[in-house]
């Protein structure tokens, strides 16, 4: 059931709250701490930020598609550090229970992540498996009731922090393409993981990626996600489509906060004895991060609604991740750009924006992935 529109223009209001009051100020410090207070993450579990896209039933908000993209966007306000700590628990981490899970399985996990106490993280990439996600190696092998799990996952994110992983193994090794893949609930506490060191990162600090390797990792079979083998890596797939919405609306939000930063800047920074934001050069250069942030809103909450209305939104979805997030690649650059010298040393938080931003058009899928998909589509409809 939807929310009325009351009632999620309440939630939006007190989120915007918190980001600007709370999360705001501490922008710096977790960028320069690499950690994100513990106390924050309590009043984030408060808030029910964890379980804002899991359904009623298990104790979460049922956010639709639309309304989890008004969220998103309300969290692109601030560093995308905060949303990537309950951002797992919203998306790769909890869906592919929501989407193909058995009641069993919802049952057990569903309520625990959505207060929080159960971070979720998705382990899909490989060192060999990361835009081929059907190239996956890691096996799954029978041993009676149970599989025995083997292989590294690459670049995994929360998992330093997580207590489930969704693991996509080989069940089937006689297919090498995505037909042999099944989806796989773990025990972060299982015997045979072990985690590799958080990996330092360009940008998005305060937030945690390392490499997970599975050494005869024991499974019972009732963890296999929906109980069916070799369905894998569509479930990973359907979970990857709402991924890439989420993170074109977080792309939407930050667009617009760095658009708010440059404007403020432009209107107080005096050169040539006038603020900036009379030179028409630095208006153009505004204007164009206006509407290009528009176009990918409305991108956005478009295939928002009609995801929501139960379409196929494959293709759609890669358009938005495609253009939301090399939209705000450019609206951060412009950013630095307005701000000159003050955009590149630390002191307004810019060139903090610039990097973590940076990441967008790599993970959940790359910018030529996105095209491959919208290119695909096309060619399938008009062949
Ligand atoms: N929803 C449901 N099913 C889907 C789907 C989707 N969005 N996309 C593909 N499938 C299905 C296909 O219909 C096909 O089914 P059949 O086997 O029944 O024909 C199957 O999955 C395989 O699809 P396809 O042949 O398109 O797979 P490819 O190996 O060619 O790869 C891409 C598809 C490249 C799009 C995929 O590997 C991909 O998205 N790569 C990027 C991975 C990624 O985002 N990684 C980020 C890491 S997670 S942070």
């Amino acid at each position: 059931m939807p929310l009325d529109q009351e009632t999620l223009n309440q939630l939006l209001d007190t989120l915007e709250k918190f980001v600007r009051q709370r999360l705001r100020p501490l922008e710096a410090q977790v960028g320069e701490e690499d950690s994100i207070p513990d106390e924050v993450i309590d009043e984030m579990k408060a808030l029910g930020l964890f379980g804002l896209t899991i359904p009623e039933e298990y104790g979460g908000l049922g956010l639709n598609m639309y309304e989890e993209a008004e969220v998103a966007r309300v969290f692109g306000h601030t560093s995308p550090a905060f949303r990537s700590s309950f951002g797992t628990n919203v998306g790769i981490g909890s869906q592919s229970l929501v989407i193909d899970g058995t009641d069993e399985q919802k049952k057990q996990y569903l309520p625990k992540m959505a207060t929080g106490e159960i971070i979720g993280s998705f382990c899909l990439t490989e060192p060999e498996a990361g835009s081929d996600a059907a190239a996956v190696r890691m096996t799954a092998a029978k041993d009676g009731d149970d599989y025995l799990l083997n292989g590294t996952k690459r670049y995994i994110t929360n998992a330093p922090k997580a207590q489930l992983f969704t693991v996509f193994a080989r069940t089937n090794p006689a297919e090498k393409g995505s037909r042999g893949v099944s989806a796989f609930l773990v025990d972060a506490a299982s015997d045979g993981i072990s985690l590799g060191s958080p990996y330092r990162k360009m940008g998005q600090q305060g937030t945690y990626v390392c490499d997970v390797i599975f050494e005869d990792v024991r499974v019972n079979r009732k963890k296999l996600v929906g109980g069916q083998e070799n369905v894998g890596f569509k479930t990973a797939m359907k979970v990857l489509d709402k991924g890439r919405l989420h993170i074109s609306a977080l792309s939407c939000g930050i667009a617009e906060r760095l658009i708010e930063d440059s404007t403020r800047y432009a209107t107080e920074r005096k050169q040539f004895g006038q603020p900036i934001s009379d030179f028409q050069l630095i208006q153009a250069m505004l204007a164009d991060s206006q509407a290009e942030s528009y176009a990918a809103w409305c991108m956005v909450k478009e295939t928002a609604r009609r995801r929501d209305a139960g379409e196929n939104v494959a293709a759609l979805a890669a358009s938005c991740k495609l253009f939301a997030t090399e939209m705000v690649g450019r609206v951060a650059d412009r950013a630095v750009q307005i701000h000159g010298g003050a955009g590149y040393v630390d002191e307004y938080g810019i060139e903090r924006f610039y990097r973590d931003v940076r990441l967008f058009r790599i993970y959940e899928g790359t910018s030529q992935i996105q095209q491959t998909v919208i290119a695909r589509d096309l060619i399938s409809r008009y062949s």
